[in-house]
């Protein structure tokens, strides 16, 4: 399949150059292409010896982007809720499973705002049906960085004093695929700072004690 991939790749490659008229790259479609002009064979034909080293380097370069993107996933989220609380969120896995979530929302008090991952996609009550944070290693809460936490615990996102916040995190504990996808589940902005576990609260252990959730949106495939 990959094989067939890089031919079509590598042929969509020559026949472009081809008719932008190169010498040395038209005479490549030649031996792979069977609608290769008659012409740009005579035209070219002088090129013989130069064209025998060209294919190995397209061979070796045409499957590059193929590969790339057949393993990388992408999501969004839109976050809506009662108030005029509103934003996009972008989740792209990469290769090495580290997920990149690209933040920004807009209608905030300015400071600091709990942001997570919860358990549920599910908005039939508004924000409040998504559940708790998403935890599928039964830990407590925390902060990105610490070991103990719950997978979907992403911090805090910070508003300016236009009331938006934009953020890019890197995590390992949110992929789109396997058996801990995030797809499907919902990402919660919070009206109040996340203490990240070490605020001495009741709530500090399972919510971080950041209050209400101003909005949400479903984590949903899109295409990369
Ligand atoms: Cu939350
Ligand atoms: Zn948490």
């Amino acid at each position: 399949m990959q094989a067939a991939l890089a031919a079509m790749a590598a042929h969509f490659i020559l026949s472009f150059t081809a008719v932008n008229h190169h010498p040395l790259l038209s005479q490549l479609s030649n031996p792979i292409s069977a609608s290769s002009s008659p012409s740009s064979l005579s035209l070219h034909s002088s090129f013989h010896g130069a064209s025998l080293k060209l294919p190995r380097q397209f061979s070796a370069a045409a499957p590059k982007p193929i590969t790339v993107v057949a393993a990388t996933k992408k999501a969004v989220a839109v976050l809506k809720g009662t108030s005029n609380v509103e934003g996009v969120v972008t989740l792209t896995q990469d290769d090495d499973g580290l997920t990149t979530v690209t933040v920004k929302v807009n209608g905030l008090t300015p400071g600091k705002h709990g942001f997570h991952l919860h358990e549920y996609g599910d908005t039939t009550n508004g924000c409040m049906s998504t559940g708790a944070h998403f935890n599928p290693k039964g830990l407590t809460h925390g902060a990105p960085k610490d070991d103990v936490r719950h997978a979907g615990d992403l911090g805090n996102i910070v508003a300016n004093a236009d009331g938006v916040a934009e953020a890019t995190i890197v995590d390992n504990q949110i992929p789109l695929s396997g058996p801990n996808s995030v797809v499907g589940r919902a990402l919660v902005v919070h009206e109040l700072e996340d203490d990240l576990g070490k605020g001495g609260h009741e709530l500090s252990l399972t919510t971080g004690n950041a209050g209400g959730r101003l909005a949400c949106g479903v984590v949903g495939l899109t295409p990369i």
